[in-house]
């Protein structure tokens, strides 16, 4: 009897788990209760706001689209020198530079445009984009991939390194962020608060720490417990300063020997900044051998066309975008879908 009992009892159990487990999963609950996060850290991740829902591209880009509205109104035919005049000055405003608006400027005198003004700005636009643009994420077998993030102090390299995290993550890689910036303590804290909310790890150092072993011990780290890629932060004070370039290349040395291995280095230019990113450009590419440039904040300025001045003077490709100041405000530069933001109907 007792035997009995006891039976009963187990398969009740059982059974109440069973229906249980399936209200759960209809429910869309986690099989297994989420690890509580650190006091400290809820307290950063939650006073962060969450995210409105996603504008598309030309509402992101509604400051550049608008230097580009007297280009759309006009029509199809040859064009006047009044016209001709509102392209020019459209086009430096809107700081593609001289060299794209000069040769814009020649062909619309020379050819007109049949098809409308703002289709054949838009076709030359696009002849300027032809660069191979695909961002590396695989390294040589054995290595560590690592991406070093440069550029001078406050374009968006610890935020540009959050959205990247929250990118690969998304493409379920796993990632390891190395705070290489160890000029201010708050460097550190702020790319931890970034590591916790995307669900990334950590590896950082105390205030002062040589940066080129904090992005060796990343790597350490990361091969031991098989983390696919590292993401390095670097600091960017003192922007045209020698020490500042002897210190990003001895962090790439370090970052580059073996087990890792320097895969992409993402030179990060705050599109505000217009023309002048590009002569902050150019103080980087020899010292920190760029691999591609992250264009930030290109939803907070009319100066969107100086996407066209960078990749055509300085010959280097444009791998993101920024867009916004949330996790998710990074996307591939798609020079198509750009332009059409800014000269579409
Ligand atoms: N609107 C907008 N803001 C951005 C974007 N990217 C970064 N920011 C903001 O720019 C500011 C500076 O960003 P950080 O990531 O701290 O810049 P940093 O290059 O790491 O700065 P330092 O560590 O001081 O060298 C922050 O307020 C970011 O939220 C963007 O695409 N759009
Ligand atoms: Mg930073």
């Amino acid at each position: 009897m007792i035997v009995l009992y006891v039976v009963l009892a187990v398969v009740a159990v059982v059974a109440v788990g069973l229906v249980v487990a399936r209200a759960r999963r209809r429910a869309g609950a986690p099989a297994v209760p989420a690890v509580p996060l650190p006091e400290v850290l809820v307290a950063e991740a939650t006073a962060i706001p969450a995210l409105a829902p996603e504008p598309g591209l030309a509402e992101r880009l509604a400051a550049s689209r608008g230097v580009f509205d007297r280009v759309r109104g006009l029509g199809a035919g040859r064009l006047d020198e009044d016209q001709l005049g509102l392209v020019e000055e459209v086009l430096l405003r809107s700081d593609v530079g001289l060299a794209t608006t000069t040769e814009v400027l020649a062909r619309l005198r020379a050819d007109g445009a049949p098809e409308g003004v703002a289709s054949a700005v838009r076709e030359m636009l696009l002849a300027g984009f032809d660069t191979e643009r695909a961002v590396r994420e695989a390294a040589e077998p054995g290595r560590v991939p690592v991406w070093l993030v440069v550029g001078v102090n406050g374009v968006g390299k610890t935020t540009s390194i959050a959205k990247l995290a929250q990118r690969l993550i998304d493409e379920g890689k796993s990632v390891l962020l190395a705070a290489g910036d160890t000029f201010r303590a708050a460097a550190a804290d702020q790319l931890e608060a970034w590591a916790t909310r995307t669900g990334s790890e950590i590896v950082r150092a105390a205030e002062g720490a040589d940066p080129g072993s904090v992005v060796h011990d990343a790597i350490g780290r990361a091969r031991a417990r098989g983390v696919d890629i590292v993401l390095a932060d670097t600091a960017g004070r003192r922007p045209n300063s020698a020490n500042l370039l002897d210190e990003l290349r001895k962090v790439r040395r370090v970052a580059d020997r073996e087990p890792g291995q320097v895969i992409e280095t993402l030179l990060v230019l705050d599109a505000t900044t217009g023309q002048n990113a590009l002569s902050q450009a150019r103080e980087f590419l020899a010292a920190a051998a760029v691999t591609g440039i992250v264009l930030t904040k290109l939803d907070g300025t009319a100066r969107g066309g100086v996407v066209v001045a960078i990749e055509r003077e300085l010959g280097i490709p444009v791998k993101f975008v920024g867009v916004g100041e949330g996790v998710h405000d990074l996307v591939p530069f798609d020079p198509e879908a750009f332009v059409d933001s800014l000269l579409g109907a």
